[in-house]
């Protein structure tokens, strides 16, 4: 299969997590955001929402939306899983990840920060009040959460569903200095899985088009 990623894509960086879990190969093909090719002619023939990530099967056929991807390949390759069987404990784990795909990250996504500039004129300051107020109210729900559920991943000792989205969230949060201190557990469970390889593959400094260190 072949994911269409951007290195410093938070979601891409969600499906890059789930299939490093599962230890599934596949082919990238960097999408530069920078350069706007998520929206070019040839990516949105494709793919006609102009995101990334997406993903092609072998059959040819594109899946986009980071969280249909995931749970296509829990489907396709249950195992080692991302999701936990009780139902109960199941909903828990959707409802962590909505938290963060659904209300936190399309928040502060480039396409809305940058609208925030141009047309509408917002400073540089109060694109960072934006995006720290955002984060911090999704985070203060997520500590909350693992304070329940945590072992040394969201839910338990096992990587799921929930650090596939929580770990490019904190990535980002960090990435534009918003301050964590208020978040012991989420960043426990950050530092945890960064020590696991599949987060290591995954990691925007370790893609195809992660540019030469400086
Ligand atoms: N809900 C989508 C979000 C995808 C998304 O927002 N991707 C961003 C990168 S993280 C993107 O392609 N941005 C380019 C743009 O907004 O034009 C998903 O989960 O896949």
């Amino acid at each position: 299969m072949r994911l269409y990623s951007y290195y410093r894509s938070s979601a891409s960086y969600r499906v890059r997590i789930g299939l490093a879990l599962k230890e599934i190969t596949y082919d990238y093909f960097a999408v530069n955001l920078l350069r706007a090719q998520q929206k070019s002619g040839e990516y949105m023939a494709k793919n006609p929402q102009g995101l990334v990530p997406a993903l092609e099967t072998d059959e040819g056929v594109l899946i986009s939306q980071s969280v249909a991807i995931l749970e296509w390949l829990e489907e396709i390759q249950p195992q080692p899983p991302l999701m936990p069987r009780d139902p109960l404990q199941r909903a828990l784990v959707r409802s962590a990840v909505n938290s963060i795909v659904c209300d936190t990250h399309p928040l502060n996504n480039m396409s809305i920060t940058n609208y925030l500039q141009n047309p509408l004129g917002a400073s540089a300051e109060e694109v960072q009040a934006w995006y720290e107020q955002w984060i911090w109210r999704g985070f203060d729900g997520i500590e909350k959460t693992l304070e329940a559920h945590a072992g040394t991943c969201c839910f338990g000792d096992s990587p799921g569903m929930a650090d596939t989205c929580l770990i490019p969230q904190v990535y980002n949060a960090l990435r534009f200095e918003v301050s964590m201190a208020a978040y012991p557990k989420i960043m426990a469970v950050w530092d945890h899985c960064n020590s696991l390889h599949a987060f290591q593959l995954a990691h925007p400094d370790a893609q195809p088009d992660t540019p030469p260190a400086r």
